[in-house]
Parts: structure tokens; C-alpha cells; sequence
């Protein structure tokens, strides 16, 4: 069972509830696409009480589907969900195709209609496709994937930066019914491996180089450096980003993206798949070293991606929404690529930094496009809070209607500040709690509908029964005002169908600590209104940006340096960062020579998890000390390393019972020398 709470909490500082911004309806001229909070109400009553009717009807509206389902869940009744580990089927003998729901049905009504707004990393030269293009591109690598062997069920692995064709290729993966696996392009090539081989990929589909920030990233060479440890790849479809002549090409293996698609016609059927048949694989990091590949299935997914995109954000189809989150996450997955498409509505692909070439980035496309829904993680919003709101005054940002944080939890006074800089008083924050695992949004307000409170993640989706539990006995705490850990009831259309190729560790993780719950790995409590506030992980997981981070992961990094005997990897509180990684190392002492430059050496020890899972992943500090602290049994005491990180040093609680109490002196000296 887990510790207890790991970020400080934050405080539920009783802000007045407030109502959406007034007028928020009027400034579009779509109809509301859930008009006020007694329409929220009453359709989630139904979403809870009757699932199979609720969502059968919205499955019907939002989707097309080749063959009609027969039910929408089964079991019908929901009383039963996560027991002895199972989870319902969704949309029983449903057949539909994700590419078709995503663009053809918009291509055949609108071909010019505009899908993606495509902004490089130099302004200015962008482009934008519309859905009569998009299907183009889509039909010509669906028969290119084809031509090569690739079938309905296999997977392919995509290591893509943020360009257009990131999103072609993830839809002309699931055209043929096949599923993509995307590896987010800032982990390193023995990431990738891990990938590849996890999820039994044979082809990978990636670039010549990568821009960002202004600098340019060799991501074809991290793909031949993967690929070395990968005999099973067959092929490799190399997109041309910069064109740079040097860049390896491997002839047997590498074929270009644009030979490979001017060999096919414009046009090429969907195959229609089966409700429940895999859509895509995407792997997180979890309480243990090996990345899970969190499964999600075709119809239940794009559900779950549809209906938020549309109620959480109120996107319509003449709608441009700004995700500003990378392809690699599920945030790309759900709010770059399925949503915002399968809503009709033209989607920003951002290939850059907030920062680049100045803290003006963000606005500037807002108030170029006219986008109308932005969404970021709070850890951006911190960054340019910062620099200051010269970078903002000037832009013209009166599109923006809603306006999301994801990813991590947003302190009041960054609320503020994206409410009264950016949201201007006319658009609503939607703080969107939510998971990998739940494919779509958990607990949001609505905009323009949920009353909202800075820092409250509000209360629940459609279909999402949340539930705070006693950490310690598992005994619901049904009342309001109560703080423990968030469990969710039944299941939801979006739900993870499992871990690739171990279903028993999907179990193990989410069904198992509290029996007949979907755990989410969060602390929550549930305030006097009903309100929810999401206190941040109670497992070993780190939130460093919003990048979700395994200590055990960056642990077993750790560990293949030859000089370290043992480590322990612990998050704690960044201004910038939300979260960033302190790694405790004892070296191996008969390695160390005496006179040994150990700054060198907390050098490499960084360059290590660098180059083992990715910069992102590299910890800011590292404390070398002697020993750490553990239980008679031998277990690293975690909690102990972070409240001394955290300066709570007098609230240690006993530690006479440790096996080596002597440690947490010199823990303390050491973290009081580098902090
Ligand atoms: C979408 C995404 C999931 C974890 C989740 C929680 C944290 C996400 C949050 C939030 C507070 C929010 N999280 N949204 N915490 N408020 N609005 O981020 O997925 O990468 O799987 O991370 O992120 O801890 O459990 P993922």
C-alpha cells in the first residue's frame, strides 16, 4: 500500500467557487455543446446509473460506424466492473475504422476544410493541410505500410518530431488496421530498443533530423543506434525533415518517406476493424524499471477522445485548437491527433518551444490562427509567467474561448495568472485530470458549463464514478472534505485494455491495491462542494514537467555505471519544473581512487540516465553518500530521503528501527551541502 502523499500539498485554499466567464456561449455562433450545469447533471446521472444507454447513444452520434454495435457494454450492468480483474467489452460486434472517423467523413464533406496548422520551429514556415490532403497522404502510406507486410495487428513504431506527418502516419497505421507505438523523440536509443522490442515492432517510421528550439536534433542516427539490438526491423521509412546529405541511410533497410509515397494513388480504403481490436500501444513508466505498454482499443478510445475533446474543451467543427503537448504523450495522442479530427475541427501541430526564438511563441500562433482552444501543462505556463507578460500584452488573444492545463497540478496564482494574461477574463480554465491509462479526461470542469475553482480539477466525465479511500484500510471515505487516494468505480469507454503482453501487471497495478476499484496512482481529496484536488503521485513516480518519471527506471540507469554500488531516486519540489529528480548514489568504494574528482563523476552519473532513457529524465541533483537508510528487511527507506529533501528533517518519526540509523545523519549533512 502506498506511503503517503509525496508532493507537498497543495492547499485547498477555500477561493470562492467561480461561475464560467459570462457570455461564454455567445461568442461563437454553434450551439453549446452542453449548454449549463443541469444539462452535466443529468447526463451524468444517466452516464453512471444507465452506461450501456448513455454511451450507446453517443457512440451512435459521434462515431460512424461500418457495422452497427449489437450493445454498447458488456456486462450491461456496471456493478460488477474491475471485479476479479475484469474489465466490461465495449460496443459488442461494432466494426469502424479510425482513420475514416478521423477524415474521410470530414475529406468527402469538405475536402478544403483546413485539418492541420502545421507551425515549424522558425515561424513562418508552416503550412497548413486540409482534410482533402490529409487523406491523401494518409491512403498513399496506408498502401506503402501494406506493400511492406504490414498487417492488421502488427505494430509500428513511429519516432517522429511534431510535423504533420507524425499525425499521417499514426492514421495510416490504423487505416489498415494495424497499431502504432510512439516513442516520444527525446528518449535516448536504448529507450527506443526497449520499445521496439516490447512491443514487437518490424517497422519504425521516423525522420532525417529533428529541429527544435533552434537546434537540431540526429534522430535518424538514435534510430540506427536502437536498431543495432533489434535484428527483427525490417524497414525503415525515413521522412526528410532538413534534407541534410550526411545523414546515414542504410539501403536494404531505409527506404524515403516521399519515394515510397509517390508510388500510390491518392486513395485507399479503410479496413474496417472490430470495436475492441487494439488501436494503439503507448509506454509509461509505473512504480517499476520496465515501461508499461499501456494498450487502448479502437472504439472506446476514440469515444473517450471525441466526446471530452468536444464537452471538456466545447469544440465545434469550425474550431482551431492549440494543443501544445508532444505526439509522444497521450496528450498528443488524444488532444493533437483523435479528438480534435474526429471532431471536424483543425488541429495546431507545434514543432517548437514556448521559449523560441522568444517567450512570445505561444501567443504569437494564437493570435495568428485565431485558435480557439489552447491547452498546455502548467510547467510552460510557469516558464512564461516568469519571463513576464510583456511577452503576452500585445497579442491579439480574444479567439481563445477555453483554455486547459494538463499533466500536473496547477498552483493558484499560475491560474491566476492564465486567467487574467492569456484567458483575459473572457475565457474559461479547464484544469483536465487525467491519465495514460484513462485515454481521456477523468475529472475536468466544462467549459462554459463547470463552476470552477483555481487548483480544483472539478468533478467527474461522463461515466467516471471517482472514490477517495482510506490509504491504509481501503474504506471509502464517502463523505465530503475527506483526502486519501483516488479510485475510480466503473469503468469508462476510454479505459486501457491492458499492458502489452502482460495483462497480469495491468491487474497487479491499477485492480489489485484496492479490490474491485481502478486505482490511479493519485492522492485526491474531495472538498465541502464536492470539489476534487489532486494532490499528486502516492507511488514512485516523479512529475518533472509533466514528463511522468519512474525513480525505479532512472534507478536501473543509475546502476550501469560501473562505479555505483547502489541508488535511490526520489522527486522533490521545483519552482520551475513542478517536481525535479534528486538521485542519492553510494559508490562502490574499492572502485573509487582517492584522489577522484567526484563533480566529474556526478557528471557522468547524469550523462548516464541521459543516454539510457533520455534528457528529460536526467536528475538535477545527485547526492553521494556513504550508505542509505533501510528497514531490517533491506529496504531503501524512500520516505525518509524525500522528507529530508524537502527540509522536514524533524518530522523523520523513528528511526531507531532502521538497520543503519547512522545513515540519515550524513543524508542530512550531504543534502544540506548541495542544496
Ligand atoms: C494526461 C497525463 C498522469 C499523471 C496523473 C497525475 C498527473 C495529470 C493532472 C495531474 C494534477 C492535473 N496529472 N493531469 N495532476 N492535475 N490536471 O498527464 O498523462 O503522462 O500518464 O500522467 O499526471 O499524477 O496520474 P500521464
Amino acid at each position: 500500500m502506498p506511503e503517503s502523499t509525496q508532493q507537498s500539498h497543495i492547499s485547498l485554499d477555500h477561493e470562492k467557487k467561480q461561475d464560467p466567464p459570462a457570455g461564454f456561449f455567445e461568442r461563437t455562433v454553434n450551439k453549446p455543446n452542453v449548454p449549463d450545469l443541469e444539462t452535466y447533471q443529468k447526463w451524468y446521472k444517466q452516464s453512471i446509473e444507465d452506461p450501456n444507454a448513455f454511451f450507446g447513444d453517443q457512440a451512435k452520434k459521434h462515431l460512424d460506424w461500418y457495422r452497427p454495435f449489437d450493445l454498447a457494454r458488456f456486462p450491461v450492468d456496471p456493478k460488477h466492473d474491475f471485479e476479479h480483474g475484469d474489465l466490461p467489452a465495449w460496443f459488442i460486434n461494432g466494426q469502424l475504422n479510425a482513420s475514416y472517423n478521423a477524415v474521410d467523413r470530414w475529406a468527402i464533406k469538405n475536402p478544403d476544410k483546413p485539418a492541420i496548422i502545421y507551425e515549424a520551429d522558425e515561424p513562418n514556415q508552416g503550412r497548413i493541410i486540409t482534410y482533402g490532403e490529409l487523406l491523401k497522404q494518409v491512403s498513399k502510406l496506408a498502401q506503402a505500410l501494406t506493400k511492406l507486410g504490414v498487417k492488421k495487428g502488427d505494430s509500428v513504431a513511429v519516432y517522429l518530431p511534431m510535423i504533420p506527418e507524425a499525425v499521417v502516419t499514426l492514421l495510416a497505421i490504423v487505416r489498415i488496421g494495424a497499431m502504432h507505438s510512439v516513442v516520444f523523440a527525446g528518449f535516448s536509443s536504448t529507450s527506443l530498443k526497449d520499445r521496439i522490442l516490447d512491443g514487437d515492432s518490424r517497422i519504425v517510421i521516423t525522420a532525417d533530423e529533428s529541429k527544435r528550439g533552434g537546434k537540431t536534433i540526429e534522430t535518424k542516427k538514435i534510430v540506427d543506434d536502437a536498431l543495432k539490438d533489434c535484428p527483427k526491423v525490417r524497414n525503415v521509412i525515413v521522412f526528410k525533415r532538413t534534407g541534410n546529405p550526411h545523414v546515414p541511410f542504410n539501403s536494404g533497410r531505409d527506404l524515403w518517406w516521399h519515394d515510397e509515397l509517390n508510388k500510390y494513388g491518392p486513395y485507399f480504403p479503410p479496413v474496417p476493424v472490430n470495436a475492441e481490436d487494439p488501436l494503439f500501444l503507448l509506454y509509461t513508466s509505473g512504480s517499476t524499471g520496465k515501461p508499461k505498454g499501456v494498450q487502448h482499443n479502437t472504439a472506446g478510445y476514440l469515444l473517450g477522445a471525441v466526446l471530452s475533446t468536444k464537452y471538456t474543451f466545447d469544440v465545434h467543427e469550425d474550431d482551431i485548437l492549440f494543443t501544445a503537448g508532444d505526439i509522444g504523450w497521450i496528450t498528443g495522442h488524444t488532444y493533437v491527433v483523435y479528438g480534435p479530427l474526429l471532431a471536424g475541427a483543425a488541429t495546431v501541430v507545434f514543432e517548437g518551444t514556448p521559449a523560441y526564438p522568444n517567450y512570445s511563441r505561444y501567443w504569437e500562433i494564437v493570435d495568428k490562427y485565431k485558435v480557439n482552444q489552447f491547452y498546455v501543462a502548467p510547467t510552460a505556463l510557469r516558464l512564461l509567467k516568469r519571463a513576464g507578460t510583456k511577452y503576452v500584452e500585445k497579442y491579439d488573444l480574444s479567439s481563445l474561448r477555453a483554455l486547459g492545463s494538463v499533466g500536473e497540478p496547477i498552483a493558484a496564482e499560475v491560474w491566476h495568472w492564465y486567467n487574467d494574461n492569456i484567458g483575459r477574463g473572457k475565457a474559461h480554465i479547464v484544469d483536465t485530470y487525467w491519465q495514460t491509462e484513462s485515454g481521456s479526461h477523468l475529472l475536468t470542469p466544462l467549459a462554459g458549463t463547470t463552476p470552477t475553482k483555481p487548483g480544483s480539477a472539478s468533478l467527474p466525465f461522463f461515466g467516471i464514478k471517482p472514490i477517495i479511500l482510506d490509504p491504509t484500510t481501503g474504506a471509502e471515505l464517502s463523505q465530503n472534505d475527506v483526502e486519501g487516494v483516488l479510485a475510480i468505480k466503473n469503468a469508462w469507454p476510454s479505459i486501457a485494455r491492458g499492458i502489452y503482453n502482460d495483462y497480469n501487471r495491468f491487474i497487479d497495478t491499477y485492480l489489485k491495491p484496492y479490490q474491485n476499484y481502478y486505482f490511479s496512482g493519485d492522492g485526491a481529496a474531495r472538498d465541502n462542494d464536492g470539489f476534487y484536488w489532486i494532490l499528486g503521485r502516492v507511488d514512485d513516480v516523479v512529475n518533472v514537467s509533466g514528463h511522468r518519471l519512474s525513480t525505479a527506471e532512472i534507478e536501473a540507469a543509475l546502476i550501469e555505471h560501473d562505479l555505483v554500488a547502489e541508488s535511490a531516486v526520489v522527486g522533490y519540489a521545483d519552482d520551475l519544473t513542478g517536481q525535479a529528480v534528486a538521485a542519492y548514489v553510494s559508490l562502490k568504494k574499492d572502485k573509487i581512487p582517492e584522489d577522484a574528482d567526484l563533480d566529474t563523476v556526478k557528471k557522468e552519473l547524469i550523462l548516464t540516465v541521459r543516454k539510457e532513457i533520455g534528457p528529460f529524465a536526467a536528475p538535477k541533483t545527485i547526492l553521494l553518500v556513504d550508505d542509505l537508510p533501510k528497514t531490517r528487511s533491506g529496504k531503501i527507506m524512500r520516505r525518509i530521503l524525500r522528507k529530508v529533501l524537502a527540509g522536514e528533517e524533524d518530522q523523520l518519526g523513528d528511526i531507531s528501527t532502521l538497520s543503519n540509523p547512522q545513515a540519515v545523519q550524513q543524508i542530512i549533512q550531504v543534502v544540506h551541502a548541495s542544496l
